[in-house]
């Protein structure tokens, strides 16, 4: 009669390394998954904001009623809007999104509030745009480097940022403000250097020329501003 063979200590032990590589195969791709989630989460979250703004400025006029104006940022961090000491211009033109006023959400995938800036004159209630194009250009821009030698937006309107899984320079939701960036890129994105001057380039490691970067940025163009907000037919046309 046939004796049934158990496994030997041999098998099992190869058994185990190759649930162990299968096991470590399945992880490393979970965490993976889970930050891209957050990533495409964040890019909804702007692109949400950056419709809310719009929406704001067809409802909001600046200095007539046939003007429209941008949302000034949040500087208090109390998600409203910060005016001027007269209550009118904006008391900057660079802070946080103003999420209360705009009804979109107060944080990207990573607990951290989003960074706005703005240009002065479009959020501001006693100037304010329509569709005759203005003289003075909106000045702040987009480039694919802190150095700037390729730009790949100009005459903003507004920008948004998300400081991204690494959260460097952010302000959390909590009031505290994370570690600043290591690269220049990075931190072209949290200094206030007045430069107008935002990079928006492919995630990179520290190893990377320009050092780590995995900032999520959207914008709007001044023109492309007007063209949605006072098209043709609209009360901010001519
Ligand atoms: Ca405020
Ligand atoms: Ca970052
Ligand atoms: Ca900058």
């Amino acid at each position: 009669m046939k004796r049934t063979r158990g496994f030997t200590l041999i098998e099992l032990a190869i058994v185990l390394v190759i649930i162990t590589i299968l096991i470590g195969g399945l992880a490393m791709p979970l965490s993976a998954q889970i930050q891209a989630r957050r990533i495409a989460e964040t890019k909804k979250i702007l692109e949400e904001a950056r419709e809310a703004i719009l929406g704001f400025a067809m409802t909001n006029n600046g200095s007539s009623a046939t003007n429209r104006r941008l949302p000034c940022p949040d500087i208090e961090g109390d998600g409203t809007e910060s005016l001027g000491n007269l209550g009118t211009r904006c008391a900057s033109s660079r802070g946080f999104l103003p999420w209360v006023d705009l009804g979109v959400a107060n944080q990207d995938a990573w607990g951290n509030r989003l960074r706005y800036e703005v240009d002065r004159d479009l959020a501001d209630p006693n100037k304010g745009f329509a569709t005759a194009v203005s003289t003075a250009f909106p000045a702040l821009t987009i480039c694919q480097t802190h150095s700037c030698g390729v730009t790949v937006a100009t005459d903003l309107a507004f920008v948004l940022i998300s400081h991204g899984p690494n959260g460097w320079g952010a302000l959390n939701i909590n009031g505290k403000t994370l570690a600043p960036p290591s690269g220049d890129d990075e931190k072209d994105n949290v200094v206030d250097d007045n430069d107008l001057i935002y990079v928006s380039r492919s995630a990179t490691k520290a190893d990377a020329t320009d050092g780590e970067f995995d900032d999520l940025l959207v914008w709007l163009s001044y023109y492309q501003l007007v063209a949605k907000v006072c098209p043709t037919g609209s009360d901010c046309a001519p």
